[in-house]
């Protein structure tokens, strides 16, 4: 019935997985369509807590299925320890797929990240995700299609070890063996053959049965390697837009862009990050009182970088995504707050600017701020927009005016049910 594509309207870690996990209850099938297992996406529901890498956080519904997409770059060791995790939380995985053109992420990928990361690094998770869609485009890369043709898989081994082993002795480490890349291609083959499926047949059988499927992104829109805060970015495109590319579909299929944002900013890593503080008041967005500290990375643990609701930010990920709504999370962790500030505008050289800069002068913008009063009052109970404190509605509709769409989700705590609507 639909096409919906979910995506990070910041930096990342907006509450992208508990938002996918509340869609996935009346979707047919949810597709992950970019990044790799540096996603941590979160979901709290009533079979606990998880911290999805790789798999679509729609697993929960048994009637949807889940594809991760020919966008994704896909470790399969970390594939196959998430399977092994739901299945003993009793999570059926049945309707599991993986598109045959997904790239397969291998253990020198993760090894060179680590390498590049020792001097000079962007501050990534170490996870092989840029060395994965490096080689990708280079050419030289296993897709989940080799798992069905192992020969051809081991000839094509062969030819990526040339290029691998050159960069492992400029490094100093030892050189890999096709014997030991190729048996762990053996051992992944003999596990996930039967989930793969061509991915253009698999989606357009459910987009002329009109079904109703929702596309996962992975990060936020600042981290898009095109679009974002190049070079402090991943190396793949998180923008709504993607997914169609992802999926192979027509993009004008899309029915509706869904950006995730969170009541204030976070981030992790290196680059410009202009609304951030530390210390004081925005300590208090961590979680005060019973309010559990969880601004942590999801995959690797690093504490983030915390700052306020960035008004310019947001308009420019609107620019290029085209919210049609915004969900926007955790407005729960300011309830404790007297006094909110809200970044409306940047000021460069003493003048405020109105395009979006690059990444040189978003380092030395200065954020204008404006305050608004906090409600200083719970709002975790609450599970209609209208029945929000004034204030809270204040802040909401202050965000909608200026960003220019409508907030049609506000997360008021972690839980699936937790979550405030219009
Ligand atoms: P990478 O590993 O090559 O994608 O790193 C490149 C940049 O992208 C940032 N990045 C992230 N930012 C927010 N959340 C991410 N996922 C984890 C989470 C992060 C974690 O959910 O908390 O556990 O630390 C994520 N993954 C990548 C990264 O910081 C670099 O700026
Ligand atoms: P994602 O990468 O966008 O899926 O976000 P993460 O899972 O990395 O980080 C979001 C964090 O916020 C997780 O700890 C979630 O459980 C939590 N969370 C999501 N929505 C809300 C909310 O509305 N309120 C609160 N208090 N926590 C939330
Ligand atoms: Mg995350």
């Amino acid at each position: 019935m639909s096409i919906s594509v979910l995506v990070g309207a910041q930096w990342g870690d907006e509450g992208k997985g508990k938002m996918v996990d509340y869609f996935a209850q009346k979707s047919d099938l949810i597709v992950r369509f970019q990044g790799g297992d540096n996603a941590g996406h979160t979901v709290i529901n009533d079979y606990g807590v998880f911290k999805f890498h790789l798999i679509p956080c729609g697993i929960f519904n048994k009637d949807c299925q889940c594809l991760i997409g020919t966008g994704v770059v896909v470790n399969p060791d970390v594939l196959l320890e998430e399977m092994q995790q739901l299945t003993e939380a009793n999570i059926s995985l049945a309707g599991l797929k993986v598109s045959a053109k997904a790239h397969i992420l291998m253990p020198y990928h993760q090894k060179l990240d680590e390498l590049m990361e020792v001097s000079g690094g962007i501050g990534t998770t170490k996870r092989g995700i840029g060395q994965a869609y490096a080689y990708k485009a280079m050419r030289k890369s296993l897709r989940f299609e080799d798992l069905l043709n192992l020969e051809n898989a081991k000839k094509k081994l062969a030819d990526i070890i040339l290029v691998v082993n050159k960069q492992m002795s400029s490094y100093g480490i030892e050189p890999y063996t096709v014997e030991e890349l190729f048996a762990k291609c053996e051992a992944w083959a003999s596990k996930i053959s039967f989930m793969i499926v061509n991915p253009t047949s698999f989606l357009h059988e459910r987009i002329d049965a009109d079904k109703n499927i929702l596309f996962e992104g992975q990060l936020g829109a600042m981290k898009d390697i095109d679009l974002g805060i190049f070079p402090y970015v991943t190396s793949s495109n998180p923008v709504a837009a993607y997914a169609a590319v992802s999926g192979g579909f027509p993009a004008k299929k899309i029915d509706k862009v869904i950006g995730v944002a969170k009541a204030f900013s976070s981030a992790v890593g290196a680059g410009p990050f202009p609304t951030e503080e530390f210390g004081g008041t925005i300590d208090m967005l961590r979680g005060t009182g019973e309010k559990p500290d969880d601004e942590f990375g999801a995959r690797t643990g690093r504490s983030r970088r915390l700052g306020w609701f960035d008004i310019p930010v947001l308009k420019y990920t609107h620019a290029i995504n085209g919210f049609d709504e915004l969900a926007l999370c955790k407005i729960d962790k300011l309830d404790d707050l007297p006094v909110i500030k809200l970044c409306v505008d940047y000021k460069l050289d003493g003048k405020i600017i109105k395009e979006f800069p690059n990444t040189e002068d978003l380092e030395r913008v200065e954020p204008i701020y404006i305050t608004l009063p906090g409600w200083l009052s719970d709002t975790s109970k609450i599970r209609r927009i209208e029945d929000l404190p004034e204030n809270a509605k204040k802040y909401i509709k202050t965000i909608e005016d200026l960003v220019g769409t409508t907030i049609a989700y506000v997360g008021v705590g972690p839980n699936r049910e937790d979550l405030a609507i219009r």
